[in-house]
């Protein structure tokens, strides 16, 4: 029974780590008409976690060297609610946007899609995610690109480092570079050593306080013997 329990607890253990698992993602956002055009509206690949559900008619697959290393079912919905004089009716919208969470393979070369196993789009990633041209650009992030995006370029994504730049994607109080001058100029007075001046001037006082409090005391003594 207790082994049992001991092997449910490990069980759980292993199951909830592996869903908060953190690992590099893209989140792929396509725009589809009802005409089956699909336009690549951006690609962020960033840290995250790759918690997806999988279902519908379309399919997005992941390939590297020609083989499929990732792919997730989904249904673009065109469907909303509008508010009539007869009362609430489903009504269409002539585009609908998808957002896909796929893992991050820096091999992977293109992103197909397909209706019920017929492929209607390709979309070719290799220069998108990085183009090493020196300059961070387009959907190039720290994580897809390195070579050109360092850890606070203007990538959309924070990384909240003490890098020795302010990353512009993070909240100010967020990135410990992004400080205020200000902030900065409080926080070096507050490092400063004390001035040997000042040390010196202290134990000259207290030396001195001590001095006058024997003087004192001689004195005390002095009128005491005198008063006797
Ligand atoms: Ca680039
Ligand atoms: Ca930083």
């Amino acid at each position: 029974m207790k082994k049992t329990f001991i092997a449910f607890v490990l069980a759980l253990i292993v199951i909830s780590s592996s869903s908060i698992a953190i690992s590099e993602i893209m989140l792929v956002t396509l725009l589809f008409s009802s005409t089956d055009d699909i336009e690549l509206l951006s690609i962020k690949t960033y840290l995250g976690n790759l918690n997806n559900e999988s279902y519908g008619d379309y399919k997005a697959i992941l390939t590297a060297n020609g083989k499929e290393v990732y792919a997730i079912n989904f249904d673009p919905s065109f469907d909303f609610k509008a508010y009539r004089e007869e009362g609430i009716v489903i009504d269409k919208f002539s585009t609908a946007r998808v957002n896909l969470l796929i893992p991050y393979i820096e091999q992977a070369t293109y992103l197909d899609i397909y209706y019920k196993d017929k492929i209607i789009k390709v979309f070719t990633l290799k220069d998108l995610l990085c183009n090493f041209d020196n300059i961070c650009s387009n959907y190039e992030t720290h994580f897809s690109c390195p070579d050109d995006c360092n850890t606070f370029s203007q990538d959309k994504v924070c990384i909240s480092a003490l890098d020795g730049g302010c990353d512009p994607d993070c909240p100010i109080s967020s990135d410990p570079d992004c400080k205020t001058k200000s902030e900065k100029s409080i926080e070096e007075q507050d490092k400063k050593p004390i001035p040997l001046w000042l040390i010196i001037t202290i134990i000259f006082a207290i030396i001195f306080a001590i001095l006058l409090f024997f003087e004192w005391k001689r004195k005390q003594h002095e009128m005491e013997l005198l008063q006797r």
